[in-house]
This record gives structure tokens, sequence and C-alpha cells, in this order.
């Protein structure tokens, strides 16, 4: 009988995926979930003929270089791929997969949440009550900022950015955007989205940036110290994307200094380790910090490893993975 591929996966998935994984697949499997050190990644990838990691598992250039010669595909569980060197991957003959759109609306609902937890100030207020804190209704306390008729920015607008473009419509914002290419006519026209080639001049002018872009060689730290310093005083920031987007030691600064209303990360530059000056911002409410839970739900945890699951039988089957990864999305 025919060996079936062992795929290893890095992290433990929910029971239905990884049932059917033992079904189709020889799964390794982590069920204790225990993260993987480096010497258990080297180990994977000189075994497997598919690795199943996550967004904790660095694959660089030098664990790919202990690859064995099984290894043909990495089918990421997750839309970003920014911790595996895809071009060292590609070069090596390696396919690599990932999980768009599965994980959009659920992402798009939390970076609204965030817009609303930030101008509301909700974390502040679900605290007092419980502390005991409450003296009593006030005219003049607890007073956040309206957020129907503001200008929200979205940086990026792919499937995340649009699928906030259309909650924060119903919100009442108008829609600004940037974006490497401006999206087609018809989608600006469904969102009514006023497209800025110029992030620096979208920046100065908007109430509400969002950060809903890829992390890239090019995005690193694209909201730069003297970006940042463009934006309003009275304007807050929220990133559900990835933390190396911001350059999150000026962001901190400037929220210190009163320099920006205020901020809500779902997402960090050193994860899980966060800046000590954000936490000390979130103790005083100034900030709202979530431990990268955007996309974390039951119902997209399952379609995304059903997203990984096709993405391998199609490749092992002989054919093209639908959710491959191209130079060009680098
Ligand atoms: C996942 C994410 O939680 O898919 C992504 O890019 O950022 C997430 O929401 C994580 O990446 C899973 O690997």
């Amino acid at each position: 009988m025919k060996k079936k591929p062992l795929v290893v996966v890095t992290r433990k998935l929910p029971e239905v995926v990884e049932t059917r994984m033992r079904e189709l697949f020889d799964a390794r499997l982590n069920i204790d979930d225990r993260p993987m050190t480096p010497t258990d990644l080297v180990e994977a990838v000189r075994t497997a003929d598919v690795l199943v990691p996550t967004i904790t598992d660095r694959i660089d250039a030098s664990l790919l270089a202990q690859a064995g010669g099984h290894l043909k595909l990495i089918a990421n569980f997750g839309t970003g791929v920014d911790h595996i060197d895809v071009q060292t991957a590609l070069s090596r003959g390696i396919t690599v997969t990932n999980t768009p759109g599965v994980l959009t609306q659920d992402t798009a609902d939390m970076t609204m949440a965030l817009i609303l937890a930030v101008a509301r100030h909700i974390p502040e207020g679900a605290r007092i009550l419980p502390e005991g804190e409450w003296a009593g209704w006030s005219p003049t306390w607890m007073l956040g900022r309206r957020i129907t008729g503001k200008r929200l920015g979205i940086v990026g607008m792919g499937r995340i950015g649009q699928a906030l473009a259309r909650r924060a419509r119903a919100f009442g914002l108008s829609i600004h955007y940037h974006n490497r290419r401006r999206v087609p006519a018809v989608i600006e026209e469904e969102l009514e989205a006023t497209y800025w080639e110029s992030l620096d001049q979208m920046l100065a002018r908007m109430d509400i940036v969002s950060v809903n872009c890829p992390h890239t060689p090019a995005t690193y730290h694209l909201l730069s110290a003297r970006r940042l310093k463009l934006m309003k005083r009275e304007a807050i920031i929220v990133n559900t994307a990835r933390g190396e987007i911001i350059d999150e030691t000026a962001l901190a600064r400037m929220l210190e200094a009163g320099e920006l209303a205020g901020a809500g990360l779902d997402v960090f530059e050193h994860e899980p380790a966060v800046n000590p000056r954000l936490l000390k911002l979130a103790k005083q409410h100034r900030v709202v910090l979530l431990p990268h839970m955007g996309s974390a739900t039951i119902e997209g945890r399952i379609d995304m490893g059903e997203k990984v699951i096709v993405n391998i039988k199609t490749f092992l089957d002989g054919h093209r993975p639908p959710d491959r990864v191209l130079p060009s999305m680098l």
C-alpha cells in the first residue's frame, strides 16, 4: 500500500480539522499545543512532506536550508505569510499556500470593535463597575468621541479593508483609502470611497486611521514617526494587520505626549512581547490592547483548517492548490 504523505502541523487545530487530517494524511498533530522549539522545527522540515505552520513559527532561509527533499508544500494556517521566507521556499521548489478570505469578516468586525472601544472608552467603562468605582452618572463624565460623520482612512484596501469600509459606512463614517493600486471603480462607487494617492496627505485629514495592509518589506514602519506626526492630535489609529507596519516606539511616544488621542492595537512588533510603554498607556486607558485575536472565532478557525486541507489535498493530487502565494503578492 502507498505510504500516506507526512503532514506536520505545528499547533493544535480545531478537533474537526484534526480528525479530517488524520483521515486524509499521515498527520503529525500537536495535540498539546506546545509551541515548537527551533529544534522541533528543524525536525519537522527534515521529515515532512507538507508543513502546516502558523504565525508563531519562523520559517526563515536557514531553517529551509535544512529541509529534507520531501518537503514540497508549506500550507500556512493563516493569511499573512510574513513569518515565512517565501522567496527562498519558492526557489527551493517548495510551494506556499495561505488561507485568504475566510477571516475577512471576523477581522473587519474586530477592527470596528476596536474603533468603537477606543472612541467610546468601552474597556474603561467595563472595568469601573466591577471595581465598584461608579459613583453615579454625570453629564461631563466618560465622554468619548462621536464617530458618525467622521473620516476613516483605511491603509490597505484589500478584502479586510473593504469589509471594514462596508461596516464603517453603516456607522456614518466617510471612507477614504490609500493602497498600492487604486481599487476598481465599481468598488469605489459602492463604498463611496475616496482614493488618496498620497498616504501623507490622507493621514493629515483623517479622524480615524485603520491599518489593513499586509506586512512586507515595503510596509515595514509605513506608519513611521514622521507620518504619525502628520495625523491630527485628536485622531485615533487602529491596527489589526501586523505590528511591524507602525513604528510602535514612535506611537507610544506620541500617545504619552498627547499628540494622538488614542490607539487600538491587536498586533505588535514583537509578539507576544508588548512594549512596556504601551502596557502602561493601556493601564491609564489611553490605548486598547488585544492579544492578536482579530480572526479568533470558532467558525473562522474551522474555515481556515478546511482551506488548509483543500490546499494540501489539491497539491497532493497533482494540481495547483487554490491559494498559492505568488512572488507578486510579496
Ligand atoms: C491568524 C492572521 O490568527 O491570518 C493571519 O494573517 O494574522 C491571523 O489572524 C494567524 O495568522 C494564524 O497563523
